[in-house]
């Protein structure tokens, strides 16, 4: 079965970028694969977080996997930290990957910009070095991820074709892929950037109330001309507007432009606010039920049991194969 690789660093409170780029995906592939999901505890890490926020978005994003609808009998839940070979791999791994390489990563130069430079830690340079580590550890064959991680996907691959080339084919080749609809979304009030846990203006929590969520979306900013249209160009507002619609409909974004056409901007607001609450008030309720039950210690319990058998597996291989005595 093909197996899959994905995550959630659990930096702040889940973004509708989150849900709708990554993690309402993740349910797809369990009925025709294997997939393995977990919490990137460590990679929260990387940027200052207060140790009791940590624990409390884990628990979250546990109780948002199992609420999207991942069932455990069929993915492997668990957390990052509850699996010591990442962080074993990692110190192999991180000898095959290169500063030049590592410096060239959006992601890094975004977040780095934000920091001065006697601020920006050691893991937050090589974060792409732990998450090729995370991917490789289970023979991932596919890594659902939005738009922004699949650089670092790509630097996984890289790193999976010198290893198989130096100690022969000991890796399974990656490969990221990204929803048609819905893998940038966009911050509400500032178009032009992603919506980000680590930067909440113009985000929506999926923990925000439906009438936060409505009011939001209300006084989301649009742009010139009084309907809706379709152009990324000009009217980037409207078209991340009608991607949040599109993905949580499930339609493409043709379909979801012809809907709206000639909509003005108010009617189609109150259109999108209604389509949140749909989809979000019941799987908010699922999130509830989840936390007050306490249900989601046991599955990641179980899971990080699994993860370590599969992980193990993979790590003895590449110890074995780059020369370290395994007795
Ligand atoms: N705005 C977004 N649109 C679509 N997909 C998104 N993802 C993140 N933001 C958007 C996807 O969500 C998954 C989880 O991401 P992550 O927690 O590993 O880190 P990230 O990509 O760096 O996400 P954030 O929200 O921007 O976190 P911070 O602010 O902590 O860096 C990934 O698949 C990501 O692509």
């Amino acid at each position: 079965m093909k197996r899959i690789l994905s995550g959630i660093k659990p930096t702040g409170q889940l973004t509708l970028g989150n849900y709708i780029g990554a993690l309402s995906h993740f349910k797809e592939y369990q009925d025709d694969s294997e997939p393995f999901i977990f919490i990137a505890d460590l990679h929260a890490l990387t940027l200052p977080i207060e140790p009791e926020e940590l624990r409390k978005n884990s628990r979250d994003i546990a109780a948002f996997y199992l609420a999207s609808g991942l069932d455990p009998k069929k993915a492997t839940i668990f957390l990052q930290s509850a699996v010591p070979a990442h962080a074993e791999l990692n110190a192999i791994v991180q000898n095959y990957l290169y500063m030049g390489e590592l410096r060239r990563m959006t992601q890094f130069k975004d977040k780095a910009a934000k920091l001065k430079e006697t601020a920006i830690g050691l893991g937050l340079f090589a974060y792409p070095v732990l998450m090729a580590a995370d991917i490789i550890l289970y023979d991932a064959d596919e890594v659902p991820v939005g738009e922004d991680q699949s650089q670092h996907v790509e630097l996984c691959r890289e790193l999976v074709k010198r290893m198989n080339h130096r100690y022969g084919d000991i890796l399974r080749m990656p490969k990221a892929v990204v929803p048609k609809v819905g893998a940038r979304i966009m911050s509400l009030t500032d178009p032009s950037k992603k919506m980000s846990k680590s930067d909440p203006k113009g985000d929506i929590f999926l923990l925000d109330d439906p009438k936060a969520m409505r009011k939001k979306i209300m006084g989301a900013k649009t742009d010139m001309g009084p309907t809706v249209t379709l152009d990324p160009l000009e009217k980037p507002g409207i078209h991340n507007l009608l991607t949040i619609y599109a993905s949580l409909d499930g339609i493409s974004l043709e379909e979801a432009t012809h809907r709206f056409d000639g909509y003005r901007y108010g009617d189609f607001k109150k259109a999108v606010a209604d389509k949140l609450d749909e989809v979000m008030i019941p799987f908010r309720k699922r999130y509830d039920e989840i936390v007050e039950s306490g249900s989601y210690r046991e599955v990641l319990r179980d899971g990080a049991k699994r993860a370590i058998e599969v992980a193990e597996k993979t790590l003895r291989r590449v110890q074995e194969a780059v020369g370290l005595l395994v007795v």
